[in-house]
């Protein structure tokens, strides 16, 4: 916002005041500023954006280019010492700032064999996607599921978690966090817990069995808003995108497109990030499509190309790709492609902010 209305000054696109004029009005200003007080004036269109001015650039990052730097992460620091080992996805418009877009973070987390992430809990949600390795854990509120690469991994707001790798490889995945749109409304809290893990209170499975299959215990009360879900394993995923593929029509900016839903209430699976799982047949080339969600693809299967306003991008799996707000994005599957994505949808949703073009 700032950055935006800097550049919008110095263009002389914030407002309608004549330049001019406004020299008769510093001394007025610098007196109204002693006062804590602005003139909206000068600002207006800067703040009320004719349309959005994502900070957040188009970009790709390579896999192939990034797993060395995380390889080179796991001798240089312990999962003790860092709490989370990440190496954290900077878009390239927002240096600094830990955002892959303007109000998602993004990072890629590295665990050992035998290593152990300590637990902790914080109000921001979070989203795993693995991409390398497997049959590492996660522990959320009791709870361990194994994960495998392409599965979708929630970690809920407010909830204990902690990660271990009892595998025989190293364990990457994506961490999608909301923490920024949490430090907006500056709701965050987060706490450490003493010891290496925290106590398991429920078998692996649990939360599947309650709520995986379209089934409820009796008497089920949600405590959340997020999904009591928190393991989508890619097999079922993919499963039913090949089946879908089978007998729907394919949609034309999407290709065949899933949410990931609550099953309790039929929203998103985490109140505040969107998450989709696309699967888009060789050769099919989408129409373009621009959205006020600006999103981070990670790509599970394939290889394809998209271009993403200006830019073009050449994908294969792992690699992870942003397409900012209100930019047109088209894609280009060479081969069955599959792509996860996730942006704050689910936010803008809720507070009727979004708007897409379908071209
Ligand atoms: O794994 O708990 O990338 O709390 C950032 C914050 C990972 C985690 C991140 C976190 C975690
Ligand atoms: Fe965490």
């Amino acid at each position: 916002m700032l950055r935006a209305n800097t550049a919008a000054a110095d263009s002389g696109m914030v407002s309608s005041v004549d330049p001019e004029a406004e020299a008769g009005r510093q001394d007025f200003y610098g007196r109204a500023g002693a006062q804590s007080l602005a003139p909206l004036w000068r600002v207006l269109h800067g703040l009320v954006t004719e349309m959005p001015q994502p900070g957040c650039i188009p970009h790709l990052w390579k896999y192939a280019d990034v797993r060395p730097y995380l390889i080179e992460a796991c001798e240089l620091i312990s999962t003790k010492e860092a709490e989370r080992r990440v190496l954290v996805l900077e878009n390239p418009g927002l240096r600094g700032q830990s955002r892959i877009t303007q109000s998602m973070f993004g990072g890629l987390q590295i665990i050992l064999p035998g290593e152990t992430a300590p637990p902790h809990r914080h109000v921001a949600s979070a989203l795993r996607f693995i991409i390398e390795g497997r049959d590492a854990y996660t522990a959320v509120a009791g709870e361990r599921t194994t994960m495998r690469p392409g599965d979708f991994v929630i970690t809920p707001s407010w909830t204990w978690h902690d990660h271990g790798n009892e595998s025989d490889a190293p364990m990457v995945w994506l961490d999608g966090l909301d923490m920024h749109i949490v430090n907006l409304m500056a709701a965050s809290f987060r706490e450490g817990y003493e010891g290496d893990r925290h106590p398991l209170t429920r078998p692996e499975g649990a939360a599947w069995a309650e709520a995986g299959t379209n089934l409820l215990p009796v008497g089920h009360v949600s405590k959340s808003q997020t999904s009591p879900i928190f393991n989508y394993p890619y097999d079922r995923t993919r499963e039913a995108l090949d089946r879908l593929s089978r007998f729907r029509e394919i949609d034309a900016w999407h290709g065949h497109k899933m949410r990931y839903i609550n099953p309790v209430s039929g929203g998103w699976a985490i109140p505040t990030i969107a998450t989709c799982m696309q699967l888009l047949p060789r050769g099919f080339k989408s129409r373009p499509y621009r959205s006020t969600d600006s999103t981070a693809f990670v790509v599970v299967e394939g290889t394809g190309r998209s271009v993403v306003g200006t830019a073009e991008f050449e994908w294969g799996p792992h690699d992870i790709f942003v397409m900012p707000s209100w930019t047109t994005v088209e894609h280009t599957a060479l081969t069955d492609a599959v792509l996860f994505s996730y942006s704050d949808r689910a936010v803008q949703e809720k507070l009727d902010l979004l708007h897409e073009e379908k071209l």
